[in-house]
């Protein structure tokens, strides 16, 4: 591990001050340097924030937890002899939001855990639509122009993974998640403060993602990547598995809606792009079998996609 590399952290509330300057300039070089960046005085209430770790937690153990021990017997992971690369080491749920939400309809949560997760989730969808637009000022762009493109017919997509790495007899054998860059728009990451794991690749080096107490860690996808031609970058990230202690990680993710038409912002670019053009849903169809490989043919694969749709455009028929 490299020394002296120092995470960046950004104290939100300095945007109301005298440092505001700075603390732009710190998430502008988080953007372009990163791709990362640990966010504290969030506005997210501390305590939400902790009743929502005392619940995950009890909710693995009370739910997950066996159904993780019988999915480690039934794909051959109790032993591992060898070494694993087409598994990951975790147990997970899925909460969509946006465009709907699908809380009522997850079995074996509490009433209390429901509210809590809807509170949050809302919270954090207002948090990113605040970073999109300091996104926005730090690139010259217009104000909303980010939200704008995400939008879509119905609006962006947003949902939070609810993950448990547990731990490992044998983590040198397996991923709790392998490497990879996250499709979509702006990560927003409730990390377990204790137990590490996180790791991003920084100039070809593993650095740690440190737990950094009611911290929201965020991170950026391949559409911000495309949209600001590269200016900003997504960048490749996996999740260690450790002998000891259960890493709690609730990643929640704002998207472009599905058919939101994603492409290079005009005012970023100045003699053509090398970025491509396409559907956001489309994209998502072509990452969900390269998720773990690496972005740059994934890009010029979907302008294949992207020029065959335009010589075959589909023909739909009004019927009003
Ligand atoms: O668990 C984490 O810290 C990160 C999860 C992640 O990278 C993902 O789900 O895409
Ligand atoms: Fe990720």
């Amino acid at each position: 591990m490299e020394k002296n590399i120092k995470f960046p952290v950004v104290d939100l509330s300095k945007l109301n001050g005298e440092e505001r300057d700075q603390t732009m300039a710190l998430i502008d070089d988080a953007c372009q340097n990163w791709g990362f960046f640990e966010l504290l005085n969030h506005g997210i209430p501390y305590d939400l924030m902790d009743n929502i770790e005392r619940m995950t937690k009890e909710h693995y153990k009370k739910f997950m937890e066996q159904k993780f021990k019988e999915m480690l017997r039934s794909k051959g992971l109790d032993t591992l002899e060898t070494e694993v690369e087409n598994v990951d080491w975790e147990s997970t749920f899925f909460l969509h939001h946006l465009p709907q939400t699908n809380l009522y309809n997850i079995p074996d949560m509490s009433d209390e855990y429901r509210a809590a997760m809807k509170d949050f989730g809302k919270r954090l969808e207002n948090l990113a639509d605040e970073l999109l637009d300091l996104l926005c000022e730090n690139l010259g762009l217009e104000k909303g122009y980010l939200k704008k493109v995400f939008h879509g017919t119905n609006g962006p997509t947003f949902g939070t993974k609810v993950s448990n790495y547990p731990p490992c007899p044998k983590p040198e054998m397996i991923k709790g998640l392998r490497a990879h860059t996250d499709a979509g728009g702006l990560i927003l990451l409730f990390q377990d403060d204790k137990v590490s794991g996180l790791q991003l690749l920084k100039d070809g080096v593993w650095v740690d993602v440190p737990p950094l107490k009611h911290s929201i860690v965020i991170n950026l996808g391949d559409q911000l990547e495309v949209i600001t031609n590269g200016k900003y970058k997504s960048i490749m990230h996996r999740v260690m598995t450790q002998k000891e202690g259960n890493r709690m990680s609730i990643a929640s993710f704002y998207n472009p809606g599905s058919d939101a038409k994603i492409s290079p912002a005009p005012s970023l670019v100045e003699k053509g792009s090398d970025y491509p053009s396409f559907v956001f849903d489309d994209y998502m169809k072509l990452y969900a079998g390269v998720k773990f490989e690496p972005k740059e043919p994934r890009f010029e694969a979907i302008k294949n996609v992207a020029a065959t749709k335009d010589l075959n455009p589909v023909v739909t028929v009004e019927t009003f």
